[in-house]
């Protein structure tokens, strides 16, 4: 008999696993016939919010982004996604980066439609465009060789332009995949494990994890992962970048 007193999920001060057994549902409004998720936000320390919807059939996604912007990922399932004035159909690993400033509605989903949101307040920057409205795929093609690694490959969702100050990567590990080093740096990370098993070490501490894990990771919180088991461990994951980093 499973124990319900035991969970992987863990809450410190400078990282976080969330597994799915803790959830507990939100109600957000404009966000309708759907369970929400907030597994990272500002309660806990961060400067990004991460959160993850399951539509029922009568599902609905609306709203208007103010200070933040809002990237939406189809995880499971399929909708339609007005942005901007433009109606596409939205399927498994495809999205939609929605600026500030900007009306949007999923409806339409499939019964179990599940969408991942990263949100951070953007901050502009002087001599360069706000970004616009972004659509896109996850596609192995577009994701090159990361540290000269073949068993590592990244596929960045939006522009590498200093207009964004979000970046919203996928990571794949093949079989046996390790990141090159220890990671301690000042962008934070929010993510979501799309596939697989690995092992994570943040903040010298070591914990299993698998798809359907969310992490968060504050700034210096020291990172390292490889991938466990027969198949391709993958993430995708919300990073901050391209702003000074300091007001000293
Ligand atoms: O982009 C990154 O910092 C990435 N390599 N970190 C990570 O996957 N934990
Ligand atoms: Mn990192």
């Amino acid at each position: 008999m499973e124990m319900s007193a035991l969970t992987r999920s863990v809450v410190k001060r400078n990282h976080a696993i969330i597994a799915p057994d803790g959830y507990i549902n939100s109600n957000v409004p404009g966000w309708t016939d759907c369970t929400v998720n907030v597994i990272i936000n500002e309660q806990m320390g961060a400067h990004l919010c991460q959160t993850l919807i399951t539509l029922t059939e009568a599902g609905n996604v609306k709203g208007q982004t103010e200070a933040s912007q809002i990237f939406f990922y189809v995880v499971q399932g399929g909708c339609q996604a007005t942005v901007g004035g433009e109606t596409r159909p939205l399927k498994v690993g495809q999205y939609v980066y929605v600026p500030v400033s900007q009306a949007y509605e999923f409806s339409q989903p499939e019964a179990g439609t599940q969408l991942l949101t990263f949100h951070k307040v953007y901050e502009p920057l002087a001599g360069h465009a706000t970004p616009g409205v972004c659509w896109g795929e996850r596609d192995l093609s577009k994701a090159p060789v990361y540290m000269n690694d073949e068993a590592l490959r990244i596929q960045e969702l939006l522009p590498n332009v200093p207009g964004f100050d979000m970046a919203v990567n996928i990571f794949t590990y093949g079989t046996g995949g390790n990141l090159p080093m220890v990671e301690t740096h000042i962008m934070e990370h929010g993510l979501l494990y799309l596939e697989g098993q690995a092992i994570y070490m943040l903040d010298q501490c070591w914990y299993p994890v698998k798809k359907g894990d969310s992490i968060w990771m504050a700034p210096y919180c020291q990172q390292w992962a490889t991938a466990m088991g027969q198949e391709p461990s993958v993430y995708i994951y919300y990073k901050n970048v391209n702003r000074f980093p300091t007001v000293i």
